[in-house]
């Protein structure tokens, strides 16, 4: 094990004699932005926190015979620590709240205002049954339910509260770290503005871009570009004061989208729209000879190809893979491509290896 620098382990939470927790040997030439990493790794109250500045840190490490120590170290923080969100993603006793393993399509996080009605809409859009309550801060923890669309599935994940002096730290985790954002408003709140400006400041310690955002040539490094989505919830007593100012503080190049959990208005045009907004592409496998599973797509990033597919089915598949044919969008039905072919959305394609 590496010695520590002078004066930085002793007295340090959780560091052991000799061996400090959240310390590194330094080389010379270190960056400010490898520094920066450094400190939010030191600071990090959760394992993804962790995580993602050690991965940073990594990235950002000038490769050089100085460094190689410190690489070899890190790369062995790393790995343990991957082991134990890992162990606690299986239910291990540290699971973190920070981190809900991702299923179906894509996740969505909803982010809010106490009151807002995000419980309201994961039990309005999915199978999911959390706490709804007329009180503040009724959520305690993450929780996530799946959302049907046509023949996939959408994770929805609900949160604790965003309110001043109450955000729990992991949200900017959550929100990093999922595919999509919904920032979901009370328009009957009388601080609405406020809380919006909450969400938008959230959004940035996360750092999340809103996809379709010009980045800025000074744009800090590590950005999450995502899809963020306004939700202006409980439209059923909307008086048409709310939105416009909600609007403006929430940015007004983010898409915004009336809703109610409670009369279900604008609901059944948010399922395709998460949907869509995830850019993926349900694409059915089928043997030669026989029928496709129509039940069971695939799904696939935009712009992937059949060799990303035949992956997909299978490693053997994709190695012996000598061509496919296409059903679908393709010029005629049956028609024969080669395993760099881009896939639409609903193709079946049949994989002769
Ligand atoms: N009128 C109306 N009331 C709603 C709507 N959605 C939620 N509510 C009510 O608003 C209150 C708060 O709803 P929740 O879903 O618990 O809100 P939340 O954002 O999860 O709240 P916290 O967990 O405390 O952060 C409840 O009394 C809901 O019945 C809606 O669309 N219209
Ligand atoms: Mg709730």
């Amino acid at each position: 094990m590496r010695t520590a620098p002078a004066g930085s382990a002793s007295g340090r939470r959780g560091a052991t004699a000799g061996r400090p927790a959240d310390n590194f040997a330094v080389p010379a030439n270190l960056t400010p932005p490898y520094h920066d990493a450094q400190e939010r790794f030191k600071a990090a109250s959760s394992h993804d926190e962790k995580l993602q500045a050690l991965r940073e840190m990594i990235a950002l490490l000038p490769k050089h015979k100085g460094t190689e120590k410190l690489f070899a170290d890190l790369k062995k923080r790393l790995a343990k620590l991957e082991g134990e969100v890992e162990h606690a993603a299986h239910g291990g006793r540290h699971a973190d709240p920070g981190h809900v393993k991702s299923e179906g399509a894509g996740q969505w996080v909803l982010l809010g205002g106490p009151n807002s009605g995000k419980s309201s809409l994961l039990a309005a859009l999915t199978h999911a049954h959390p706490g709804i309550g007329e009180y503040p801060f009724t959520t305690r923890a993450p929780l996530p339910g799946m959302m049907s669309f046509e023949d996939v599935q959408v994770q929805l994940v609900d949160t604790p509260a965003v309110a001043t002096g109450h955000t729990e730290p992991y949200l900017t985790n959550l929100a990093h770290n999922a595919d999509g954002v919904l920032l979901v408003l009370d328009v009957t709140a009388d601080d609405g503005e406020e809380s919006a400006r909450l969400l938008v400041d959230l959004l940035e310690r996360a750092r999340v871009w809103p996809r379709g955002r010009p980045l800025p040539a000074d744009a800090p490094p590590f950005l999450a570009v995502r899809p963020v989505i306004a939700l202006g919830n409980k439209c059923d007593q909307d008086d048409g004061t709310f939105a416009e100012i909600a609007r403006e503080a929430i940015g007004r190049d983010l898409p915004f989208h009336a809703v109610s959990a409670l009369s279900g208005e604008g609901l059944e045009e948010l399922r395709p729209l998460l949907y869509r907004t995830l850019r993926r592409l349900r694409v059915y496998a089928k043997e030669p000879g026989k029928k496709p599973d129509l039940a069971a797509p695939f799904i696939l990033p935009e712009g992937a190809t059949v060799n990303q597919l035949a992956g997909r089915v299978h490693k053997d598949v994709a190695a012996a893979l000598r061509f496919a044919r296409i059903w679908g969008h393709a010029k005629f039905d049956g028609q024969q491509v080669d395993r760099h072919h881009v896939l639409s959305d609903r193709d079946v394609v049949e994989l002769h290896a």
